[in-house]
């Protein structure tokens, strides 16, 4: 018995990093019985199946550290939160899903400022808003190549999945940090501002100066999985650290008189941007069903 890692998952077909190689391996039937099927990322166990030792059969996922829906990556230590300041437009509301299913399963994001060549000034704008989070916020362009220490440096030792919407730039990013990478990249359509899916499959790299990164397929939304919308208000660090009380006990910090969330906005201390993306996602999942909550 062998184990691996997953690095990609095809039509069916698990590709699984052991020390013996890359081994092309189906999963055994029970996993679709249970509905916890293999997912990029996870350890596995796996038996060989052939003579020449290339392919084989998973047999048992060893217990996940966490694991996401979308992005579809289990076992990571960090987030990278990509936003595009254009090309196509900057969705906060997109990135703040992320930073949100991130919070909510122990999992740190850090957001990443691309093509900060397109328009440094709107590029410092996201900045500052992001900065009232505390996440680390980094500025890069794959084009002209800046940021990529700052990048590198984040990315160093630890395993990290890259995510945000189609043509913000995360497979770009990530060719421009080993010789050995060459991830096909799409164009971003001039009439609907939209990227065009490039990256089908999510795909674990190893990085030449140690670590793992994930590139994942950009997606148009990200809603918050298997969280209330009482719960949300702990998955935004700075509405988490305002001390003071609201007026009402239970408060949803959306118009209540006396809201304390909302006087720390007024403030300074929250930025608008994420005050909106806070109630576009509280309203979001009050329409959720509590048998629905996974
Ligand atoms: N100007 C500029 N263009 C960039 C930059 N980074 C990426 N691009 C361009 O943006 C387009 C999309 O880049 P991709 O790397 O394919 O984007 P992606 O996030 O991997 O997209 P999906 O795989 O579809 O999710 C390509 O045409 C890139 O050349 C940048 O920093 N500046
Ligand atoms: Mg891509
Ligand atoms: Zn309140």
């Amino acid at each position: 018995m062998l184990t691996g890692t997953i690095v990609k998952g095809i039509g069916g077909f698990y590709y699984v990093k052991t020390a013996e190689g890359l081994i092309e391996c189906r999963a055994r039937g029970r996993f679709r019985k249970d509905g916890a099927s293999p997912m990029v990322g996870d350890v596995v166990r796996i038996t060989i199946t052939t003579e020449d030792a290339k392919k084989g059969s998973v047999d048992e996922i060893l217990p996940r550290k966490n694991a996401f829906i979308r992005p579809p990556v289990a076992n990571i230590d960090q987030l990278v939160v990509t936003i595009s300041v254009k090309n196509p437009e900057s969705s906060l509301l997109l990135a703040d899903q992320l930073t949100v299913t991130a919070e909510a399963a122990g999992v740190l994001p850090v957001i990443c400022i691309n093509k900060q060549d397109l328009d440094e000034k709107r590029a410092a704008e996201i900045q500052k808003i992001y900065e009232t989070t505390g996440y680390t916020v980094i500025l890069t362009s794959a084009k002209d190549e800046t940021g990529l220490d700052g990048l590198k440096a984040i990315l160093k030792d630890k395993i990290t999945a890259l995510a945000g919407n189609s043509g913000v730039g995360k497979s770009s990013l990530l060719n421009r940090l080993s010789e050995g990478f060459s991830l096909e990249t799409g164009t971003v359509s001039n009439k609907t501002q939209r990227g065009r899916h490039t990256t089908r499959h999510t795909e674990l790299l190893e990085l030449p100066f140690g670590g793992y990164v994930f590139d994942t397929p950009g997606f148009s939304s990200y809603a918050a999985e298997g969280i209330t919308a009482a719960e949300l208000q702990n998955f935004f660090p700075e509405i988490k650290r305002v001390e003071e009380p609201c007026r009402f006990v239970g408060c949803a910090h959306m118009a209540e008189p006396g809201c304390a969330v909302k006087e720390a906005m007024e403030a300074g201390k929250i930025t608008p941007e994420r005050y909106e993306s806070y109630q576009a996602l509280y309203q979001e999942l009050k329409q959720i069903k509590p048998w629905e909550i996974k």
